[in-house]
């Protein structure tokens, strides 16, 4: 406990004061948008109130591994002040949630995140107001003093020693999980092949398959398991988990706790991504979300910052479904992306409102006329009704939500003036041969 204690009375914090008094100096003009706004949506017979509501219970959470500066196959440019373990990472996590107050779960990457007492974890994730999220496993990267190499698989791998290492891994995941909280335990492998012939793709699914049946048989009945696809990369010939396609067979073979989990990045270039998800809410097998943005492949961009319209549509299915009531809707939402160029913590931040942006603005969709709309066939009816809520600026919404919960109209503006990055420079001497991952 010697260690927490060190950490909670030594270390930098944005308080609460703080953005309280930084808030002042843009209050006044958001006061005057928020009215402007409250008036426009109420012609439209949407109570603002109501909006700032749902923006206020919205919660997305952030990866661990998103707070370190990531990099690419060529080269990782660390910044400053970078988080050198686990509770340096959750320190980097309150603070995004103390912004913008809709992120208070972390999820842990093992062994990246592997603590070495589960009790100090709780308690220091506790004193910093952090929940967690889903478990990561990663197989996908042999560690120092591994018995069997990845190099050729891992859930999948056609040697069962190598399957059963990965199998027990996954269950470790499981169980630090159950210590710290968590209720849900996300795979994904990188399972795959390079060359034509390399593997029998047939024999590859039946083995990790095999390998699935023994790490879901460890799911505890009030957990989720989460099937992460990703049509390449690291393998670039195939992958075993390639498509959603194949990852709702997974999902359905392994039984009810077992779900699909879309990550953003992991799609073929101008693949209908809202499509794929209104399909998994239908077949009730629709688990999370990883976000992030993307141009060319998993680029691992910023939420929101290269297609909005596309978060929108996306958005566009899951309020639909949350207003239609379906049955266990109940989709887990996290961040998952790499910062190379930027400080993590103001990409995760300015993501996470773009997340609540991307929400909210489906909330005003007239759901109605667009029924309406689609049963005349009137396409042009119908876009313009997305459009309308999709260029409605909800920025007013979206910081009165996070000023009301203690957060920062201007997230981006009170973290720079805070000083943060600098202080944690001092306290966080850069160690040699550290890394947060190359995500
Ligand atoms: C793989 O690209 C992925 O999206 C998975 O979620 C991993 O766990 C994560 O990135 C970190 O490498
Ligand atoms: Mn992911």
């Amino acid at each position: 406990m010697v260690l927490t204690k060190n950490i909670m009375s030594t270390k930098f914090e944005i308080s609460d004061d703080f953005i309280a008094e930084q808030n002042k100096k843009c209050e006044e003009f958001l006061a005057e948008d928020f009215e402007y706004l409250a008036k426009k949506l109420k012609r439209k017979n949407i109570e603002i109130e109501k909006i700032v509501g749902k923006a206020q219970n919205f919660q997305v959470a952030v990866p661990s591994w998103g707070v370190g500066t990531g990099g690419t196959r060529f080269a990782r440019f660390p910044g400053v002040g970078e988080p050198r373990g686990v509770y340096e990472k959750l320190e980097d996590c309150a603070t995004i949630n103390k912004l913008v107050r809709s992120t208070s779960a972390v999820s842990l990457h093992i062994p990246w995140d592997k603590p070495e007492s589960v009790d100090e974890l709780n308690s220091f994730a506790k004193s910093k107001g952090l929940k967690f999220d889903a478990m990561n496993s990663n197989t996908f990267q042999d560690q120092l003093g591994q018995k069997h190499s990845y190099k050729f698989g891992s859930l999948s791998h056609a040697d069962q020693d190598t399957r059963r290492q990965a199998i027990e891994h996954n269950i470790e995941c499981i169980e630090i999980g159950r210590q710290i909280g968590s209720q849900a335990l996300t795979v994904w492998v990188g399972d795959g092949s390079n060359f034509a012939g390399q593997t029998n793709f047939r024999r590859a699914l039946e083995n990790y398959l095999e390998s699935m049946r023994e790490i879901y048989a460890a799911i505890p009945a009030d957990w989720r398991m989460f099937i992460e696809h990703k049509f390449y990369e690291p393998a670039f010939y195939s992958s075993v988990i390639n498509d959603w396609g194949t990852s709702y067979i997974c999902a359905r073979e392994l039984g009810e706790k077992a779900f699909c989990l879309v990550d953003l990045g992991h799609h073929a270039p101008n693949v209908n991504i809202e499509q794929i998800v209104s399909r998994l809410i239908q077949f009730e097998k629709l688990g999370g979300f990883h976000f992030n943005d993307s141009k060319y492949g998993d680029d691992d961009l910023d939420a929101g910052s290269i297609k909005p319209f596309q978060l929108f549509l996306i958005f566009n299915e899951l309020v639909d479904a949350e207003l239609g009531g379906l049955p266990d809707f109940n989709p887990s939402y996290m961040l998952d992306q790499s910062h190379n160029v930027t400080d993590p913590i103001e990409s995760l931040a300015t993501s996470a409102v773009e997340i609540v942006r991307a929400f909210v603005q489906a909330h005003l969709v007239d759901r109605e006329k667009l029924t309406e709309a689609q049963r005349k066939g009137d396409a042009i009816t119908a876009l313009a009704i997305l459009k309308e809520a999709f260029t409605t600026d909800v920025s007013a919404i979206l910081a009165v939500a996070r000023e009301r919960g203690g957060g920062a109209i201007d997230p981006v503006a009170v973290y720079r003036a805070s000083g943060y990055r600098a202080e944690k420079a001092k306290e966080r001497p850069a160690q040699i041969g550290i890394s947060a991952g190359i995500i």
